[in-house]
């Protein structure tokens, strides 16, 4: 399977605000994407770290390979005919999501500046990744299980594959897909076609699109996205201080919650305001109890939880009384007691991954 590279940047919704062509980053407007529960396709945040490669569905093989008792190659139509059908609403967010936020500690030099665009939520289809597994047979040594994309990225001169792995267990979940539609249309080449990986509670890298090659293995992928980028490091470690192997290895997403109207400064008349806003749990846990505060942060309401699903996202509403001044924080709790911390300087890193600190959000209250 040779790449075909294309420039699909033109082809982006115009109302994404891109921030990055090549290769294509870009997210929606924050009431844009609160507007509706599940995101339209169009509106659906773009992360992508190398061209957009054109795959022929014709000579697609995905290659399942590794501690497996019967390595497996199968085309589109053996995929689809083989293993049935499921479906899956589920919200995938970036690592980098709200990486803009954390300028205001100390730079992130070189990283996408997502601000809280970086998330979506559509309902995927296609098969489940563990009757895939079963049917290759996975040996009981095999404790990762690890994806290889078909793009082509450059890092400090080098080109490889996308790839990343996830444990055993989440692989062998009712809810990772590997899934050839989004919101009952294909796949956009943008967003994987013909088949990415779903994993809902994950950051959003081990989603990896494009799929070519599945591969059951001993230890956690070595591909440069898992064991170098998308690892968590100290505050204290810069770029030039950094040994990648003291970064802890992403995996399940925090605990977190974003304010999306009104708008970060706003002008709204003094008195009764509807707030709005979406809140992501990681892992298996759900969004538990959202509060937002009107002062800064030193009085707190709850607000109410208006939709949600087992793996996606929860939208969140509450009409708060705001003054002149006002600054609306917003702060969630998941099901395992878990809550967002404070201030930004406690989750600042170098690379800019997994700020869920507070929510902040000033408004021109006239
Ligand atoms: N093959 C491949 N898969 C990938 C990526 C990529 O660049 N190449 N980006 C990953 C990252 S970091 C994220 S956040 C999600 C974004 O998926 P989306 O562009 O469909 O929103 O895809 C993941 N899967
Ligand atoms: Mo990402």
């Amino acid at each position: 399977m040779r790449p075909v590279h294309s420039p699909l940047s033109a082809d982006v919704d115009p109302r994404l605000r891109v921030h990055s062509t090549e290769p294509l980053v870009g997210g929606p407007p924050l009431p844009l994407l609160r507007r509706h529960f599940v995101t339209s396709n169009d509106l659906f945040y773009v992360r992508n770290h190398g061209p957009v490669p054109l795959v022929d569905p014709a000579a697609y093989q995905l290659e399942i390979s590794g501690l497996v008792h019967t390595p497996l190659r199968l085309s589109l139509a053996e995929l689809r005919d083989r293993f049935p059908r499921h479906s899956v609403t589920a919200t995938l967010m970036c690592a980098g999501n709200r990486r803009n936020e954390l300028a205001q500690v100390a730079p992130t030099p070189g990283e996408v500046p997502w601000g809280a665009d970086g998330i979506g939520n559509a309902e995927w289809g296609g098969v489940r990744l563990g009757d895939v597994l079963a049917a290759a047979g996975v040996g009981d040594d095999a404790r990762h299980v690890a994806f290889g994309g078909v793009d082509q990225v450059t890092r400090h001169g080098e080109t490889f594959g996308f790839g990343g792995s996830i444990p055993r267990d989440k692989a062998l979940g009712a809810e990772v897909l590997l899934a050839d539609s989004m919101n009952g249309a294909p796949l956009s080449p943008v967003h994987g076609y013909p088949v990415r990986v779903v994993v809902p509670g994950y950051l959003g890298a081990r989603s990896v699109k494009w799929l070519a090659r599945i591969h059951a293995q001993r230890d956690p992928s070595d591909n440069y996205f898992q064991s170098k980028a998308y690892r968590l490091f100290s505050p204290s470690v810069t770029a030039d201080t950094v040994r990648w192997e003291d970064g802890l290895m992403l995996g399940e997403n925090p605990i977190n919650s974003v304010i999306c109207t009104p708008e970060a400064g706003a002008s709204v008349p003094a008195g009764r305001c509807v707030v709005q806003g979406y809140a992501l749990a990681g892992g298996d846990r759900r969004v538990a109890r959202v509060e937002v505060s009107a002062d800064g942060g030193r009085t707190w309401s709850r607000a109410k939880l208006t939709e949600g699903e087992r793996w996606s996202w929860e939208f969140w509403e509450i009409e708060l009384d705001l003054a002149p001044g006002t600054e609306l924080v917003a702060r969630a709790w998941d099901t395992a007691s878990n809550t967002q911390p404070e201030r930004l300087e406690t989750v600042w890193n170098f690379k800019g991954y997994m700020n869920n600190a507070w929510h902040r959000v000033r408004l021109d209250v006239r």
